[in-house]
């Protein structure tokens, strides 16, 4: 049977992709077929992140670029089609987050978080749309988050840039669709990563931490989401099985967004 979720020859790039979210995206392309590249901003993360993917027995290629400098990425993107192919699939996951009350956080840190979460997609995008749109087609991935619809204590420059890729998401569909270019998202919920570590440390006496039970209870499925996860939506946007699925958040977050919450 045609297998209309198979990446077999499809070039796969994944921003971010040597750990965390990134990493099981990545693996979870290759293992669908695809021929995984990525890159990160240091040498010390590339050689964690190639190392991993050998041990998972995936081939991939890496690449030291930082996703804000427009000049490395065009550089990548030149080396990935020379030494892999055209990118049949970007995967815009490359972010950070500071957690900093509004009126503390410096206009520097809020620029900073914009340019990584906001900028670095909108540089990777404009990166390989013209090949793709040469090719004939494109799946644009965007890696957005709760913070795209929902806002919390000390997370305004991550909501405002997460709010905005999801904008940029519906304006690459708006702009490149005609040209067979899907671009969509992925809304992580709560997901247990490096980066929600804080959120979820044990507290002194061993009780959870209260942001931790918070998540739970917020959370219909009652747990913190694996980044595993995210594998099985990220495949079908990557695929032909999303073929006429464009401009769309696919939340992936155990039922968050559709539940009021428990009544105290
Ligand atoms: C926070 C979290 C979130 C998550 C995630 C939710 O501080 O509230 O870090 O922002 O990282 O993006 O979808």
């Amino acid at each position: 049977m045609n297998n209309m979720f198979d990446l077999t020859g499809k070039v796969a790039l994944v921003t971010g992709g040597a750990h965390s979210i990134g990493f099981a995206l990545g693996l979870g392309l290759a293992k669908a077929g695809a021929k995984l590249c990525f890159n990160c901003s240091s040498r010390g993360s590339y050689e964690r992140g190639m190392k991993a993917y050998e041990e998972a027995g995936v081939e991939a290629h890496g690449y030291v670029a930082d996703v804000t400098d427009e000049k490395a990425v065009k550089e990548m993107i030149a080396k990935i089609e020379e030494e892999v192919g055209v990118v049949d699939i970007l995967v815009n996951n490359a972010g950070c987050i500071a957690r900093v009350p509004m009126t503390d956080m410096s206009v520097e840190d809020f620029e900073k978080v914009i340019k990584v979460d906001l900028v670095g997609p909108f540089i990777c995008a404009k990166a390989v749309i013209p090949a793709m749109i040469e090719k004939g087609h494109g799946k644009i991935i965007n890696i957005c988050s709760m913070m795209s619809e929902l806002g919390r204590e000390t997370v305004s420059a991550y909501a405002s840039a997460k709010g905005g890729l999801k904008m940029l998401t519906k304006n690459i569909c708006s702009e490149f669709g005609g040209a067979n270019i899907q671009c969509n998202g992925i809304g992580p919920g709560y997901i247990a990563t490096q980066q929600t570590a804080p959120l979820r440390e044990r507290q002194a006496d061993g009780s959870r931490h209260p942001f931790d039970s918070f998540i739970i209870s917020k959370t219909p499925a009652g747990r913190w989401g694996e980044t595993e996860d995210l594998v099985g939506p990220t495949v079908f946007l990557a695929s032909d099985a999303s073929n006429f699925v464009n401009g769309h958040i696919l939340y992936v977050d155990g039922g968050i967004l559709a539940y009021i919450g428990k009544q105290p």
